[in-house]
């Protein structure tokens, strides 16, 4: 063969000796703590556009003038396989906050740099504690052997991660569950969500409200777990705190509430979300079809991570990318249902979980959190996220479960939001 190969030739040699994979990009916003984190990794990446975003946290000035806390919040496009090494750069040492979110496109990016408004005619729910008597009687049926029976079963599965069989074995699992625990009842259903791109289902119970259905309430966690970069099919991921423990407790409130066949008056939906891990892909998904529908939804709580106790003080409640007078409502509940619990206040930054896929819509949403920022698990995203190194226990995980059946309970109950004026 001639030295100089005929051009066709080195073009089939190129076509048969292995295709050339296209590198894939996604579009994503992140934060100004995480950008710098990325351009360490891939100096060439760089930012398509940026803004100041609004945290939601009103500072004083010295001179006593409130002033808005912001963010600087990139849009990217970037190779999707950097995505999981930023994932470890973020969460690596714990001194990093916030994450990433993960766009349909470079528009859906754009427009999450400029947070929807509200929707048109919705005004905020009363906050007023008033149904004592049901909540009462319900609180002492929350069994914390309940709650370590669940993380048991979801952390036994090799990993959860939403690329693997067993991602797909574990959303199928709580389905199931939750439809055991639904009894058959005509006004609950149980639907799993399917996304594109990934096979990871999200799983969603909805309790039909009885004469105030169109206003709905939104309990989430996520059910995929994750190690971090070169997590696949045989990757040992239990994730038990991160965030079995958050479906646990939500799975408790189902089982007492369909015990009880309480039957709210709002519309009220349990979510276990898919694909949090990688940029909050499955409730970003499902809020923003909520918001493309225009559903009225007064209010979302987010569990991710109730079991390792970091602090002194029990449950803490984030005050960045969530709303305030929601907040306020959560602390008001822990006082009247739990009130030896201690509270405390911190921030995670941007996409710091799902709640940020609803609060991004303008929806009002809430994250009650194990500890504070520089507290929480440090076996995360590690294969040491086990039950084991949370003691066995699951009596941390059961003031979340009874915060979250309080407030399930309280906005489940009421009637239609006053309209404004
Ligand atoms: C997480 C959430 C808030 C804080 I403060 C620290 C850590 C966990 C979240 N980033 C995650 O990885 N969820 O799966
Ligand atoms: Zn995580």
């Amino acid at each position: 063969m001639s030295r100089l190969k005929p051009l066709f030739v080195l073009i089939a040699g190129f076509a048969v000796s292995g295709t050339v994979h296209a590198r894939s990009t996604v579009w994503i916003t992140l934060g100004d703590d995480a950008y710098l984190l990325l351009r360490q990794i891939s100096p060439q990446t760089k930012s398509n556009e940026s803004r100041q975003l609004n945290t939601g946290i009103v500072a004083r000035s010295l001179t006593g003038q409130s002033v808005p806390v912001t963010e600087k919040v990139h849009v990217v496009e970037v190779d999707e396989s950097l995505l999981p090494k930023l994932s470890d750069a973020i969460h690596d040492k714990r001194r990093h906050c916030g994450g990433f979110i993960v766009h349909g496109s470079q528009t859906e990016a754009r427009v999450a740099l400029a947070p929807a408004p509200k929707l048109a005619g919705t005004v905020a729910p009363n906050y007023q504690i008033n149904d004592q008597v049901v909540v009462n009687k319900l609180l002492p049926q929350l069994q914390d052997s309940n709650i370590l029976g669940t993380i048991q079963t979801l952390s036994g599965y090799q990993n959860r991660f939403y690329a693997t069989s067993h991602g797909q074995a574990a959303s199928d699992w709580i389905a199931s569950n939750w439809k055991q625990l639904a009894g058959g009842r005509s006004d609950v259903t149980i639907e799993q969500v399917a996304h594109s791109g990934y096979p990871q289902k999200s799983v969603v119970l909805t309790i039909k409200g009885k004469d105030n259905a169109a206003e709905e309430l939104v309990l989430g966690a996520h059910l995929d777990s994750t190690i971090g970069s070169g997590t696949g099919e045989n990757s040992r991921a239990p994730g038990a705190d991160d965030d079995a423990s958050g479906v646990a407790s939500l799975t408790e409130v189902i089982r007492v509430l369909m015990a009880n066949n309480y039957q709210p008056r709002r519309t009220i939906k349990f979510m276990a979300y898919a694909a949090e891990e990688v940029g909050l892909r499955g409730s970003n998904d499902i809020a923003t079809r909520h918001k493309q529908q225009k559903t009225n939804v007064v209010g979302v709580l987010q569990l991710d991570m109730t079991n390792y106790q970091g602090n002194a003080e029990d449950i803490f409640i984030y005050t960045d990318y969530t709303n305030a007078a929601q907040n306020a409502f959560l602390a008001d509940l822990i006082k009247t249902y739990q009130p030896a619990l201690k509270v405390g206040y911190d921030q995670c930054g941007y996409a710091c979980s799902d709640h940020a896929s609803w609060n991004k819509q303008g929806y009002v949403a809430s994250l009650p959190f194990e500890s504070s920022f520089s507290n929480y698990n440090p076996y995360i995203h590690t294969s040491k996220d086990t039950l084991a190194n949370m003691g066995n226990q699951a009596q941390h995980a059961l003031k979340f479960t009874k915060l979250a059946l309080s407030y399930a309970v309280e906005l489940g109950s009421d009637g239609p939001a006053l309209k404004a004026r």
